[in-house]
């Protein structure tokens, strides 16, 4: 069955079955892939990251709100880091951007499990399909935990950067990395105490680099300094649609490399164990007769020959 033109009226069976093929059926996404690439490419991506319990939800669920006042069309794709372990984040996230449901913008949760490389692919096209459907900007919430949000940053158009002086983010504990990501910092819960003493401090310690990011303080419980966000979010999107043909291309570069490199891999490993040498090498590293480097170096050597 062709799912596409389901797809292009944004019905909601279908874009949940056509992400669910690109996170699970190798075969079926390639044929997907050919139908929805073409006309991709043109929504605004922003990614919303941040420690667990910052907020984001809550930040997203206003935003989406108000940017279809503006006559936007978001969606929100959640990444959840606990999806292969139970689906209490999922509901969670349901239930507190239960306001942006009712109105219509679309929320779907993908699992972050898996290689680091995988998650970019379910990302990438589950950005594709929201697109095919219709919707932009697409708003990606994820756990800043690593990896995952710098690789949600070479994604988005737009990163944004949430902190929460609640449960203990300080200065202390922000990495040298995140610095680098964000074109907005938010120190959300601003109703807090201790919210203007880590604004204080992310504006000293992030206000500097190069990239010279915007700093908010905002509180989606009492809605203060929201609009602001909004208005800073409306120029900024603005401004990337300016420059997204240019970063589709040098995405769609990445993109490109990292297919390569994973059929690869793929394909070295597959060659790799069924390699007679391999296999005489690894009994020696093994017994201790030869230490690893050499043995590597000996191995690929004869596959790469
Ligand atoms: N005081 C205060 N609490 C807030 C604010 N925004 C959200 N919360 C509360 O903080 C908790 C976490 O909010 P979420 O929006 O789920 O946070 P999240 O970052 O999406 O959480 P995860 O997705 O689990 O990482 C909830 O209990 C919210 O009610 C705020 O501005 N002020
Ligand atoms: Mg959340």
């Amino acid at each position: 069955m062709d799912i596409t033109s389901d797809l292009k009226k944004a019905k909601r069976g279908a874009i949940a079955k056509a992400i669910s093929i690109f996170e699970n059926d190798k075969k079926e996404s390639r044929k997907l892939i050919k139908k929805i690439f073409k006309s991709s490419g043109k929504s605004i991506v922003i990614g919303i990251t941040g420690a667990a319990g910052a907020g984001k939800s809550s930040l997203i669920d206003k935003t989406s709100i108000q940017l279809k006042k503006l006559g936007m069309k978001p969606a929100i794709l959640a990444i959840d880091p606990t999806s292969h372990v139970s689906g209490g984040a999922i509901l969670g996230d349901r239930v507190r951007m239960m306001e942006s449901t009712d109105s219509g913008t679309y929320i779907r949760s993908i699992a972050s499990r898996g290689a680091t490389g995988a998650i970019s692919r379910s990302i990438r096209n589950s950005i594709r399909v929201l697109e095919y459907a219709g919707f932009n900007p697409i708003i990606i919430e994820s756990v800043g935990a690593g990896q995952t949000e710098i690789e949600i940053s070479h994604i988005a158009d737009i990163t944004v950067v949430v902190f929460n002086p609640h449960t203990g983010d300080s200065i202390q504990t922000i990495k040298a990395g995140i610095t680098e990501i964000g074109d907005i910092y938010i120190v959300h819960k601003s109703d807090l105490d201790g919210a203007s003493q880590l604004f204080q401090s992310v504006q000293d310690f992030i206000g500097s680099v190069e990239k010279n990011p915007v700093i908010l303080k905002a509180s989606s419980k009492t809605g203060k300094g929201v609009a602001e966000f909004i208005k800073e979010l409306k120029i900024l999107i603005a401004n990337k649609k300016k420059e997204k043909k240019l970063s589709e291309k040098q995405r769609l570069t990445k993109e490109l490399d990292d297919i390569i490199l994973d059929n690869i891999n793929e394909k070295i490993s597959s060659v790799l164990h069924s390699n007679k040498s391999y296999s005489s090498y690894l009994k020696k590293v093994h017994e201790k007769k030869i230490d690893p480097y050499e043995a590597a170096e000996n191995i690929s050597k004869s596959i790469l020959k």
